[in-house]
């Protein structure tokens, strides 16, 4: 490392005295004017991660659904995964160190971690539509230069796509091709393949409305709606040309006030969704027929795509039918985790087949390779029906993204799905009904006095809380409250449900009292 030259960068790129920024659940985000020493020193950091794993990394310049004002980066590693927890603790020294600190910390990081400084390093770096994110992107790059990594700029790009390029070159293509067409071309051919199958490919099934948050999902949904466009058609809205990113649009707009995004005309039963501002995120909705708003969050996307791919396990291993079941965990077993992409993907990779879903729309399927490579064998040995589900599972498994949640690609997994099994949005919305709940923030002088365990369901501190959110819960029927400290905010969130929505906005209430 030629430690002059870091020294004389970095004051190129000064860290404003005494600011403070961690690390968090989803990478550094704060106001996009304070972070340019942050992506300058991820740039460095990118590349020792890089030496380390002897593999490519990426740094995605996003700050997902937080206003345009903001901005935000993290570090992919090899697997497309998020960044192994040690190295968000380096990143967090990295970035808070003083200017006359930086060398230190930088060498003490490849110390701890055995880096071999002789090793090469290649970084890939892409970024949202944010006014704020070019540039930023160029303080990544001139950090990475600085320690001698290689790099290659995508300029813009979904969060999704830039995991998907740092997983096909870490897995010698096998994956796909690492260039945006190559994405394109690998999801929609699978998308094609698994519609042509389609027995119901009516008028209803082929056209959807989707909400782009003003971001980066429209530009890409545009390049590559032609490659998909025989099985469907997109009408694209909040595309970015006049509104401002996630401003009254988005999945978490719409997830978090329950209602459609502005800038969409939306007719009854009519099938629509909405990315968030990196197109991670997906949530689908609709209007019935008496003007009612219904949301489709992560819990029922999940039990589609489980309940669809058991359906065709079943018909390609037993060839039985499934009886019709209401509830998740009664198609399948279901888990819970902390809050969190990383942790939800990590739960999923221990089984051969691992669904996950975020309410808030963050998810995907995993499939392990055994699995992959069985599918495959059966799609060339068996024949018949059996054949033909093997074939939809081959296809299923190329449509995921298997590096991170992806809104282009579960979109056209649902719409697929959707299109096979010949349900309309409202038949999919009744396959189970979810329990009327209301989710608060609370406000309190310092978050951290609560602690929780059992996937952040039960309150550890602060002492008698827990007791008393029992006692709360004990007053309704089919209750149950949670609290825990937000990852991304200084707030409190506080989750309820019970039997009616009265009962369900009650309990939140008290349980907030309780926290405050
Ligand atoms: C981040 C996480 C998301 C999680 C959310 C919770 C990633 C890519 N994103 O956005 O998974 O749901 O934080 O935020 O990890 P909260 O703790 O403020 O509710
Ligand atoms: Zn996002």
């Amino acid at each position: 490392m030629d430690l002059g030259a870091i020294t004389k960068y970095s004051a190129l790129h000064a860290k404003p005295n005494g600011l403070i920024l961690q690390y968090g659940t989803a990478g550094f985000r704060t106001k996009a004017e304070h972070l340019d020493h942050v992506m300058f020193r991820m740039g460095l950091l990118a590349v020792l991660r890089s030496k380390q794993t002897k593999s490519t990394i990426g740094v995605m310049v996003t700050a997902s659904h937080n206003p345009e004002e903001d901005n935000g980066v993290k570090l992919v590693d090899p697997l497309g995964e998020m960044l192994a927890p040690s190295w968000e603790e380096h990143a967090t020294c990295l970035a808070n160190a003083e200017e006359q600190d930086m060398q230190r910390v930088l060498i003490d990081i490849s110390e701890k971690e055995a880096v071999n400084l002789q090793q090469d390093a290649f970084v890939v770096i892409g970024r949202d539509t944010r006014p704020s994110s070019e540039k930023l992107s160029q303080s990544v790059i001139d950090g990475v230069t600085v320690v001698g990594g290689q790099f290659h700029d995508y300029g813009l790009l979904t969060t999704p796509q830039l995991h998907y390029m740092v997983y096909c070159r870490n897995t010698g293509g096998r994956y796909g091709k690492a260039t945006v067409e190559g994405y394109y071309q690998k999801l929609s051919k699978a998308f094609v393949e698994l519609t042509k199958q389609a027995s119901c490919s009516g008028d209803e099934y082929r056209s959807l409305k989707v909400d782009c948050a003003n971001g980066i999902g429209a530009l890409k949904l545009r390049e590559m709606e032609h490659y998909f466009s025989q099985g469907l058609s997109v009408q694209l809205f909040n595309d970015g040309s006049k509104g401002k990113l996630n401003h009254l649009c988005g999945a978490d707009f719409v997830k978090s006030h329950q209602k459609p995004p502005q800038g969409m005309e939306i007719k009854s039963n009519e099938r629509c969704c909405s990315f968030d501002g990196d197109a991670d995120r997906i949530v689908y909705y609709y209007h019935d027929a008496d003007g009612h708003f219904h949301l489709i969050d992560g819990d029922k996307i999940a039990t589609l795509i489980s309940s669809f791919l058991k359906e065709l396990l079943v018909e390609v291993w037993w060839g039985d039918w499934l009886p019709s079941k209401t509830r998740l965990s009664e198609i399948v077993p279901v888990y819970c985790t902390k809050t969190g992409v990383k942790h939800l993907h990590h739960k999923a990779q221990e089984f051969d087949i691992g669904v996950y879903f975020e309410a808030n729309g963050h998810g995907t399927a995993l499939f392990s390779t055994a699995v992959e490579m069985k599918i495959k064998q059966s799609a060339e040995q068996l024949e018949d029906k059996k054949r033909k589900a093997a074939k939809m599972l081959e296809n299923i498994i190329d449509l995921f993204n298997q590096a991170a949640g992806d809104a282009i690609s579960d979109m056209l997994v649902i719409e697929a799905i959707l299109a096979l099994k010949g349900l309309t949005v409202q038949q999919w919305d009744a396959l189970y009904t979810d329990l009327p709940n209301r989710q608060l923030k609370v406000q309190v002088a310092d978050r951290r006095v609560i602690s929780t365990t059992n996937a952040e369901r039960q309150a550890v501190t602060p002492p008698g809380l827990q007791e008393a959110i029992n006692d709360l819960v004990k007053k309704y029927k089919l209750s149950r409250a949670f609290v825990r400290p937000s990852g991304t905010e200084d707030v409190v969130r506080v989750y309820a449900e019970a039997d009616s929505q009265e009962s369900a906005d009650h309990l939140a209430h008290e349980v907030s009292l309780a926290v405050f």
